[in-house]
């Protein structure tokens, strides 16, 4: 069977990444329809042998459509998702507009690809830097019932997009010149204040919610407890942005409920877990970096340790590719989910 698949969002950074991982992954299209705004539309786009013009999306276009892949921005997907599932598309949204609905499944497939069956057309894909903490705790918390979560990321700027990358370009540039630098965008569009990232580290990620945690924080937070379908469980996490462009990296401490486990046993579990890649050898000086992992589709853990004063506290250093398995890789494994059981 083939499918009338929709990209929304084509010419952007993670849109580009979805029609390489459906052509990688040869997702069995009948028809593709690539969608964008106004902005974008008439731009030319190539997927497999065939040119498509990208065409701006109205609630029309996805008449016949059988999945739709959103990653315009949220108000894109609040605006056209609910027409496409008008009109029987079932609609897997990379953007937080979602994520949060009672009716709406938050899925990595490694880790609850079963809460897919209950989607009433609506499917989000989790933040980039959510999906590649619960891939690694996932194995953690099923065999020894993880309790708390305390995450410092390190991400890269193509997490905020194009633009964010071209503003590193520039300004890294102006620095090595002896320029003055220039900063219009990061750490948040719109936002009043912004502060160069070439050579520097931007503790804001997203804009700052009531209680001083900003959004990418909160959203860390929020969608790991609803992933793993744990309330109780204590998340706290700082995000700060990098001078690189691809690849989270993230420092993790977790307390799980089983005491006097060694580091061996974590990286067994580690080691046999779905899209998780252990690469963890101090004496060797292995470890995963943001480099290493960019244009890679796993979850790469090193750097784990047993905690020196909480017998059941552990670190783990977790790096992915944030376009891929943190965006594009994950929404598409859903869409295989999707057709593979017949859940459409
Ligand atoms: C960043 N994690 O690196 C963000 C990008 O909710 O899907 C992803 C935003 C989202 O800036």
């Amino acid at each position: 069977k083939t499918y009338h698949v929709a990209v929304v969002g084509a010419t952007g950074a993670v849109g580009q990444k979805m029609l390489e991982t459906l052509e990688i992954k040869n997702f069995p299209i009948k028809k593709l329809k690539l969608l964008s705004s106004s902005r974008s539309a008439g731009t030319k786009l190539k997927y497999k042998d065939d040119i498509y013009t990208v065409e701006e999306a109205t609630p029309e276009s996805f008449e016949g459509v059988d999945i739709a892949l959103f990653s315009a921005g949220g108000s894109v997907s609040k605006r056209f998702a609910p027409e496409a599932v008008k009109r029987g598309a079932v609609v897997i949204d990379n953007t937080s507009a979602f994520r949060m609905d009672e009716d709406v499944p938050l899925v990595v497939p490694e880790v609850n690809e079963e809460d897919i069956q209950l989607h009433k057309g609506i499917i989000a894909n989790p933040n980039c830097s959510t999906i590649q903490m619960v891939a690694a705790l996932k194995p953690l918390d099923k065999k020894y019932d993880l309790k708390r979560v305390i995450v410092s990321t390190y991400q890269a700027v193509s997490g905020a997009g194009t633009e964010a990358v071209n503003e590193l370009k520039d300004q890294a540039q102006a620095f090595l010149a002896g320029e003055d630098l220039t900063a219009n965008l990061l750490p948040v569009k719109g936002e009043p204040n912004h502060y160069p990232i070439a050579f520097n580290a931007l503790p804001q990620i997203d804009v700052f919610q009531e209680n001083g945690y900003t959004y990418e924080e909160m959203k860390m937070i929020n969608e790991t407890k609803k992933i793993l379908h744990k309330n109780s469980l204590n998340v706290a996490a700082t995000c700060v942005r990098l001078p690189f462009f691809t690849s989270h990296a993230e420092s993790v401490y977790v307390e799980l409920g089983k005491s006097d486990l060694s580091v061996s046993v974590i990286q067994e579990e580690l080691a046999k877990a779905n899209g998780v890649t252990l690469k963890d050898d101090p004496t060797q000086q292995v470890y995963p970096t943001p480099l290493d992992a960019a244009g890679l589709p796993d979850v790469f853990v090193g750097r784990i340790r047993k905690d020196l004063d909480h017998d059941n506290g552990f670190h783990l250093w977790i790096v992915s590719d944030n376009l891929l398995k943190g965006a594009a890789w994950n929404s598409v494994q859903i869409a295989e989910s999707l057709v593979k059981h017949n859940w459409l």
